[in-house]
C-alpha cells in the first residue's frame, strides 16, 4: 500500500493548523518527507474542511504552482489536490503526475475531459456538495450502497470524457457529507468499495469521526487504521504524517 502525505498550502488547515501556508515551510515539509520515503506527495491550496471558505482560482494557483515547481525538482511524484480544471492544468505543466479531485468532476464541468486530455492518472473522489453545505447532505439509506452507487455514475462520466480506465483511482471520500457512523460503515466494507474494480485512495488522516480528544490520539488512531487498511487491498492512504506510517507498514 502507498502512502501519500499531504501538503496543505492553506492558512486555515483544520489538521496541520496552517504551519505550512509559505512557500519555504511547504518546500521543507515536502523535503523531509521525501527523506522519509513517501511515494505520493498531496499538494493542495483550498481548504475543504467542513464550513471553509471557498478561495479564488488565482490564490490557489499562486499557493501551489511554486511549490509543485520546487518539488518536482527533486523527483518527488505529486498531485494536485484540486477541483479546478484550470488549477489542476497548471499543475501538471509545473511537474505534477496525478490529479486528485475531491468533487469527482462535479465541481468544474471541465475537469473529466483536461484530465483525459493530460492523460495522467485521475482520483474521484465520492463528494455530495461544497464545504459549506456537505454537513447538511449527509443522508444516507445504505451509505455504502449509495456512496459505491455514485462512485459508479463518476466513473462513467469519467470514461465518458475520455479519462482511460488505467488513469482512474477512486475514494470514498472519508469525512465528506458523512457522519461518524457513515464513515465507520465505509471503512468496515473497505472490501466493497475495492471490488468495484478500480485502485482505492482512502483519506482519512486526523478527521474527526476517529475520535479522540487530542491530535496525538486522532493520530494514533490513523496509524491504526493504516495497519487496518493495509490488508484490504486500498491501493495507498492520504496521511499527514509520512514516517509512522511507512514504518507500520513494513512491520
Ligand atoms: N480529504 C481532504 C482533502 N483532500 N482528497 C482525497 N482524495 N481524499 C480525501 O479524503 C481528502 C482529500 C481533507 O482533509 P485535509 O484537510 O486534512 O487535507
Amino acid at each position: 500500500m502507498l502512502v501519500m502525505g499531504i501538503l496543505n498550502v492553506t492558512p486555515d488547515s483544520f489538521a496541520d493548523g496552517g504551519r505550512h501556508n509559505d512557500f519555504e515551510a511547504a518546500v521543507a515539509r515536502g523535503l523531509e518527507m521525501i527523506a522519509e520515503g513517501v511515494d505520493i506527495i498531496d499538494i493542495g491550496g483550498e481548504s475543504t474542511r467542513p464550513g471553509a471558505e471557498r478561495v479564488s482560482e488565482a490564490e490557489e494557483i499562486a499557493r501551489t504552482i511554486p511549490v509543485i515547481t520546487e518539488l518536482s525538482k527533486h523527483g518527488a511524484t505529486i498531485s494536485i489536490d484540486t477541483m479546478r480544471a484550470s488549477t489542476a492544468e497548471a499543475a501538471v505543466k509545473a511537474g505534477a503526475s496525478i490529479i486528485n479531485d475531491v468533487s469527482g468532476g462535479l465541481a468544474d464541468v471541465a475537469m473529466l475531459q483536461t484530465a483525459a486530455r493530460l492523460q495522467v492518472p485521475y482520483i474521484a473522489m465520492h463528494w455530495r456538495g461544497h464545504s459549506k453545505e456537505m454537513n447538511s447532505k449527509a443522508t444516507y439509506g445504505d451509505v455504502v450502497i449509495d456512496v459505491i452507487s455514485e462512485l459508479n455514475e463518476r466513473i462513467e462520466a469519467a470514461l465518458d470524457a475520455g479519462i482511460h480506465r488505467d488513469k482512474l483511482i477512486i475514494d470514498p471520500g472519508i469525512g465528506f457529507a458523512k457522519e461518524a457512523e457513515h464513515n465507520w460503515a465505509i471503512i468496515d466494507s473497505i472490501d466493497r468499495i475495492v471490488a468495484i474494480g478500480y485502485p482505492v485512495l482512502v483519506g482519512a488522516s486526523r478527521k474527526r469521526f476517529l475520535g479522540g480528544d487530542s491530535p496525538d490520539e486522532r493520530e494514533q488512531a490513523t496509524i491504526e487504521l493504516t495497519k487496518r487498511l493495509s490488508t484490504t487491498g486500498v491501493w495507498a492512504v492520504r496521511v499527514h504524517s509520512v514516517k509512522p506510517h511507512k514504518e507500520v507498514l513494513s512491520s
